[in-house]
């Protein structure tokens, strides 16, 4: 017997978050219609070949509910989106909002394993893809899932989308063309505002991503604080760089924050620094949200670069630690603020602010959206409570964070505290402001031999060398310590520092010897996930690779 499907917030809780005014009792459909009868001709979104003003998004968004319907998709349903960064992104899952039918946001970057493991933990009746992006056919992969998953009774392409590079792809047997499923649109009763609205994708870094059941009334409320938050008018135009199904460009403010705002969002193919700084001139950019490894290559093209960034007001970053390093380097780069962002698709968004200090913006990964975003900071082993500033594992509970992941009763258990802290792995400390600086991972760290070694600081050290672009450091399996550490270091362009001189610029900044990376590797680039992060698993099965004799 598995236990119940997701874990609603206890009843004193939720009545508490509905006087506060954070819950409204107004769906994602409901919202839409809002919004297009206030801004009807206003463009809501802009992506190759295509540009939809709100009232059109809305008629699509209407048109597919109902051909949605026809299908057979019925509230409840689950169905996987695999979309890469093209406008039509909007009204399908506007679509399945109306229809009260539950998107799984897939990344493009997702392949059988991943998606095989969505469409059977979601029990998910249709996939909904393209034919092809980033020269791999996705409608195939589809196919190939909808074979393996039972429940999977219909895959829905859509055809000739930006960045295709591989020709039009026939849609395969038995799949329908997404152009086909529009239907004359008709009112479909609205759902339930305190029902899921949809399953997002946890960040784990370890095994296959959990799926995150959010509601209309929870996520609603942190859209609509972050737009706030980020100064989001109807003359704001959001560019969505990073694959626009993950929770920080969907909504931290991200394009629902923009909608809600009645801005407009412009949708990056890719997100290297020619196509969005292209776009940014373009379509006179004024926010935008990138990941650290992504920052730092934009800072290093923006110095090359003839296009015109003028329009850029505010450059997010978050997904992963910007050190102080690279946050110092953002603004004279690219002439905009700096807002950090640490955030998590179960929930808690954490943002500095516009008017914060400098040292605020460059030091820590900003403050919670809501004054009931409850924050302990614990020791990792008792759960007792720090001393105020110093570092502990963060858990935290409030209006818009789970109680609980989607089917997974057990993980629950162990994810959530028993009066429903979520236990988010990160080591932070708070200040007394209640800004946040993120340390590291509550297991991010490097046991030399029982010397505890905090990756994130040995990058932060090798970062200040002006010669190294991104730093990632990992524990390797050492025969006498346990473990060593070892340095994997991206230079500048042009610039080939050797690993002596990086060993000998940490040594001289004044650290105990343990720090110094044991090895330091220089490479061209990380390998990343599928939201540009770098993926220090990667990382580590790149060494037990080279440890195994003969591989
Ligand atoms: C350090 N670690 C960070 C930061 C996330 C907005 C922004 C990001 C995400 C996201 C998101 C970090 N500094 N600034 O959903 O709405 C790490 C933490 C966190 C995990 C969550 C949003 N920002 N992180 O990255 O679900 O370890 O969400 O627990 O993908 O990323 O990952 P994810």
């Amino acid at each position: 017997m598995r236990g119940p499907d997701h874990t609603p917030w206890p009843p004193d809780f939720a009545a508490r978050y509905r006087a506060a005014g954070h819950w409204r009792g107004q769906t994602f459909g409901a919202l839409l219609t809002a919004l297009a009868a206030a801004h009807a001709d206003r463009t809501a979104v802009v992506g190759e070949g295509a540009r939809f003003s709100y009232a059109e998004l809305d008629e699509r968004a209407h048109r597919l509910a109902a051909g949605l319907v026809d299908l057979g998709v019925r509230p409840g349903d689950r169905v996987v989106v695999q979309l890469p960064n093209v406008p039509e992104f909007l009204p399908v899952v506007f679509g399945l909002f109306r229809v009260g039918a539950w998107p799984v946001f897939a990344l493009p970057a997702h392949r059988d394993t991943e998606l095989v493991h969505f469409a059977e933990q979601a029990e998910a009746v249709a996939i909904v893809t393209v034919d092809a992006h980033d020269r791999y056919d996705h409608a195939a992969l589809a196919r190939r899932v909808a074979d393996r998953v039972a429940s999977v009774r219909h895959v829905v392409v859509l055809s000739g989308a930006c960045g295709a590079n591989i020709g039009a792809v026939e849609p395969p047997a038995g799949a329908l063309a997404l152009d086909e499923l529009g239907r004359a649109p008709r009112e479909l009763p609205d759902p339930d505002p305190a029902g899921v609205a949809f399953l997002q994708l946890s960040g784990g870094s370890t095994g296959l991503p959990k799926l995150i059941p959010r509601t209309h009334d929870d996520y609603l409320y942190s859209v609509r604080e972050s737009a706030r938050i980020c100064r989001l008018t109807p003359e704001s135009v959001y560019l969505a760089a990073l694959p626009v199904a993950h929770n920080y460009p969907l909504s931290s403010p991200g394009v629902l924050g923009a909608l809600h705002a009645g801005a407009t969002c412009v949708l990056a193919p890719r997100p290297d620094a020619d196509t969005a700084f292209r776009l940014i001139e373009a379509e006179r950019v004024t926010i935008t949200g990138v990941v650290p490894p992504l920052a730092a290559a934009w800072v290093q093209a923006a110095s090359r670069t003839e296009l015109d960034l003028s329009s850029l007001e505010v450059l997010q970053v978050g997904g992963a630690k910007c050190g102080a390093e690279l946050a110092a380097r953002i603004g004279p780069a690219l002439g905009c603020a700096l807002q950090q962002v640490f955030g998590m698709a179960e929930g808690m968004v954490n943002y500095t602010r516009l008017d914060d200090p400098a040292d605020v913006v460059l030091v820590t990964q900003g403050r919670p959206i809501s004054l009931d975003d409850e924050v302990r900071v614990v020791d990792p082993l008792t759960d007792e409570d720090v001393p105020a500033g110093e570092t502990g594992a963060l858990l935290t509970r409030g209006p818009y964070t789970i109680r609980g992941y989607y089917r997974a009763a057990a993980h629950n258990a162990t994810a959530f505290t028993p009066d429903g802290f979520y236990r988010t792995g990160d080591l932070v400390r708070r200040c007394a402001s209640g800004h946040l600086e993120v340390v590291g991972r509550v297991k991010d760290q490097i046991n030399r031999g029982g010397e505890k070694v905090a990756a994130e600081e040995v990058e932060n050290h090798l970062m200040a060398h002006p010669d190294v672009l991104d730093a990632a450091v990992v524990g390797v399996p050492d025969e006498y310590l346990g473990e060593r550490s070892c340095a994997y270091v991206v230079p500048v362009a042009g610039a080939r520092p050797s690993a002596g001189e990086l060993r000998r610029f940490v040594r001289e900044r004044g650290v105990a010897a343990f720090t110094v990376p044991d090895r330091v590797l220089v490479v061209d680039a990380f390998p990343a996930t599928p939201v540009g992060k770098t993926s220090k698993r990667e990382l580590r099965a790149a060494i037990a690779r080279s440890l195994v004799p003969g591989s």
